[in-house]
């Protein structure tokens, strides 16, 4: 009810984070393209196996002045997976604490990226090379204002092209490239990268890199399957340059949540020279992020944040001011930006300490320590959680009208699969 929104807009009011004067507004007017990158955890970025960089593509962004790559970024998914990454991209909100905001939520309100972008006459769409009805995405694209929603039906799903559920990497990338010039300017979108999906094995023809050589070979698999994902990259990159779209598109790339669960910690222990106890797996949950925004200076950047931060910091690269929408994240490239990180159970991190069932260690040497004093931060954490939980659990945005936004009707739109 109103006492329930009052009382999160208020949480929300006083902790926001003022855009950085010197990025706010760069890339005003340019097009957006997000780039899901299926399962990929940043270890392997700079990894080698055999003296051949595992994803050199990404390692050259990652240390090139033009791209921002977050090197303490990490996912804050729950059992939504990929569909929980999505949707804290779209409304920098956290996904649920059981279950998918997807398949459950689907009919709630959402004041998402496309639905804000609409009054800067920005057309949105996703690309994704499985069937529609996967975690219900024909549903909640419409609540979140997607325009267009390019699924299996417009990819060549022979069997030669498809993997696990659906495209590999790179007939996707290739294909859905006349479908991206095909929009109207300015576009907000989404890729779905899919074939560097559990359990990460490769068709014979499609790579010729080396598997890593532990007892594992799901492990092992991993960085073949990662190696694919960066050559299509590259060819995404190129394709992008070559339809002259690269000079005017803010490109976004993050891993979606891990890929290598704790069932392999043995043969990551191999691969990273570690024990996996409880504070080093909570450090694998890093995920690559980059930004690109021509025009604008990038660099690695040691600043800690997670995946409901990434919206108000391309929000505020495009000028579009957030103050009066209730997102849960904070700005990266913000001084005020907020650098205690939660996981969706509630465990966190901090640039100095991190929280795993309770227990509090260094992160200078991985170290058990006293949680005295850290009280604060874990109710920090909790309460983020918390409050974002009440939005999304009560529906709470129903009783939202941010001045000037108008709201999705999800009658509003349909896909061309659509019989209705
Ligand atoms: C399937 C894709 C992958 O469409 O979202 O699924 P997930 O990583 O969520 O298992
Ligand atoms: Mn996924």
């Amino acid at each position: 009810d109103s006492s329930d929104i009052t009382s999160v807009e208020n949480y929300i009011k006083a902790n926001y984070a003022e855009p950085n004067p010197a990025y706010f507004g760069k890339a005003e007017g340019m097009n957006v393209v997000y780039l899901s990158l299926e399962s990929l955890q940043s270890f392997i970025i700079d990894y080698e196996i055999d003296g051949q960089e595992v994803t050199p593509f990404l390692n050259s962004l990652a240390h090139d002045n033009e791209t921002f790559y977050f090197k303490n970024y990490f996912h804050q998914t729950g059992q939504g997976k990929t569909s929980d990454a999505e949707f804290m991209m779209d409304n920098s909100l956290y996904p649920m604490a059981q279950g998918s905001v997807y398949v459950s939520k689907a009919q709630n309100t959402f004041q998402s990226a496309p639905a804000i972008l609409k009054k800067d006459d920005y057309v949105s769409a996703v690309f994704h090379g499985n069937y529609k009805t996967f975690w219900n995405r024909n549903v909640m694209y419409k609540s979140l204002g997607y325009d267009k929603f390019f699924d299996a039906e417009y990819y060549d799903m022979s069997e030669d092209n498809i993997k696990n559920y659906g495209m590999k990497d790179k007939p996707f990338v290739e294909e859905s490239q006349p479908l991206l010039e095909s929009l109207e300017q300015p576009f907000y979108s989404k890729y779905i990268l899919l074939s560097n999906h559990f359990p990460f094995k490769m068709d014979e023809g499609d790579t010729d890199f080396p598997a890593a050589d532990t007892d594992d070979k799901v492990v092992n698999q991993y960085f073949q399957s990662a190696h694919y994902m960066d050559e299509a990259l590259e060819q995404f990159f190129d394709q992008l340059k070559e339809s002259g779209l690269y000079d005017n598109t803010i490109v976004v790339m993050y891993g979606d949540h891990y890929g290598i669960s704790e069932n392999h910690n043995q043969a990551m222990k191999e691969i990273i020279g570690k024990d996996i106890d409880d504070y080093e797996y909570a450090q694998l949950q890093r995920v690559p992020l980059f930004i690109h925004a021509p025009g604008v200076k990038g660099g690695a950047k040691d600043t800690y944040g997670g995946a409901v931060d990434v919206m108000p910091t391309v929000l505020h690269l495009l000028g579009v001011d957030t103050k009066d929408y209730l997102q849960i994240g904070s700005d990266l490239l913000s001084k005020d930006h907020r650098e205690v990180i939660p996981f969706r159970n509630g465990d966190f991190i901090t640039p100095n300490i991190t929280s795993v069932n309770g227990k509090y260690y260094s992160n200078e040497d991985g170290q058990e320590i006293e949680g005295d004093g850290f009280a604060e931060l874990s109710k920090q954490a909790k309460t983020e959680l918390s409050i974002s939980d009440s939005i999304v659990n009560k529906d709470l945005l129903r009783f939202y009208k941010p001045e000037g936004y108008t709201p999705i009707d999800r009658d509003d739109y349909h896909y061309i699969y659509d019989k209705d």
